[in-house]
């Protein structure tokens, strides 16, 4: 990847971090731990993977998003609203009365979700279903199926994941954000996944594991999961919850974060963090 994609990757990570915290801060608090660990994700399908287009959210060549992890909405309402699929005064209203953008993503409500998630492992099949439909129509179409560490505690998932391995779906790349903890606790504390991409590698996915807060990390090991025509794959992305503000970072229960008098004021300073580094970015001369 050249040095000017990989700051234009970083530039939309960067400001997606923001408008998610702008998001959590309107509403009051909210899903940051595990928005912000795979906003460097959402930014990479968004500004240079996806074939979508806004104007026709139901075009039936697009590529699909599964985000099974659905607490994470806020991060992809970002991604969503920052690609044109709707006005990002949406944002706004973030989990708020008659609001278009549900805590959990709701696919009658906002353009550009195809599928309706929030309880844990429902994804999985989901995105299954949707890819095996796909590959019957002979659609080229990919499915990007997002899912949680945490998340792999749901057996629904490796239901889901083997039967993936058996149809040959090729067409669907799963994305594990591991960042290690899930809703009150580590993984490893609450029931250790162990190692993922052996599992996934063993369950017969082409598998690799990366930086998942690196852009350019993620969006090779994409291009090499699209280049493999035999098999599902699996990108198991190593991340921190709550990845770009150092203090939500070490805070040990930072899956929902109450923005109280101590955490609003550390938000505002994170934000005010990545404004800089944005302002950097935008600076910086390739
Ligand atoms: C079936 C089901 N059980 C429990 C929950 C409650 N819950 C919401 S998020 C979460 C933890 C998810 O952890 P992980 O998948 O690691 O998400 P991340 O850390 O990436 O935010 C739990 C247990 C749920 N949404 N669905």
């Amino acid at each position: 990847m050249d040095e000017k994609k990989k700051r234009e990757l970083e530039i939309e990570a960067t400001e997606l971090r923001i408008a998610i915290l702008d998001e959590l801060l309107t509403f009051g608090g909210g899903h940051l731990g595990g928005s912000m660990s795979i906003a460097d994700t959402f930014a990479v399908l968004y500004s240079g993977v996806l074939h979508v287009d806004p104007a026709n959210p139901k075009d039936p060549k697009r590529d699909r998003v599964v985000l099974s992890k659905g607490h994470a909405g806020p991060a992809w309402y970002a991604a969503l609203a920052r690609r044109g699929f709707f006005d990002e005064a949406w944002l706004d209203t973030l989990n708020q009365a008659h609001t278009n953008l549900p805590s959990h993503p709701d696919r009658t409500k906002t353009p550009g979700v195809d599928a309706t998630t929030g309880s844990l492992g429902q994804g999985t099949s989901v995105a299954a279903g949707i890819a095996t439909a796909l590959q019957l129509q002979h659609n080229d179409a990919y499915v990007y199926l997002i899912c949680g560490d945490g998340e792999l505690n749901e057996g629904q998932c490796w239901e889901a994941f083997q039967y993936i391995a058996h149809k040959e779906l090729s067409h669907l790349i799963v994305l594990i954000d591991e960042n290690k903890k899930q809703l009150d606790g580590f993984t490893r504390d609450i029931m250790n996944p162990q190692d993922i991409a052996e599992k996934m590698r063993a369950f017969g996915f082409s598998t690799e594991r990366v930086d998942g807060q690196d852009v350019e990390a993620i969006y090779e090991a994409i291009e090499r999961a699209k280049s493999d025509v035999a098999k599902p794959s699996a990108i198991v992305l190593d991340t921190t919850k709550g990845a770009g503000i150092p203090y939500f970072e070490e805070m040990l229960f930072n899956h929902s974060v109450n923005f109280d008098e101590k955490n609003k004021a550390e938000a505002l300073k994170g934000r005010a963090a990545l404004q800089e580094k944005l302002d950097a970015l935008r600076g910086a001369h390739v």
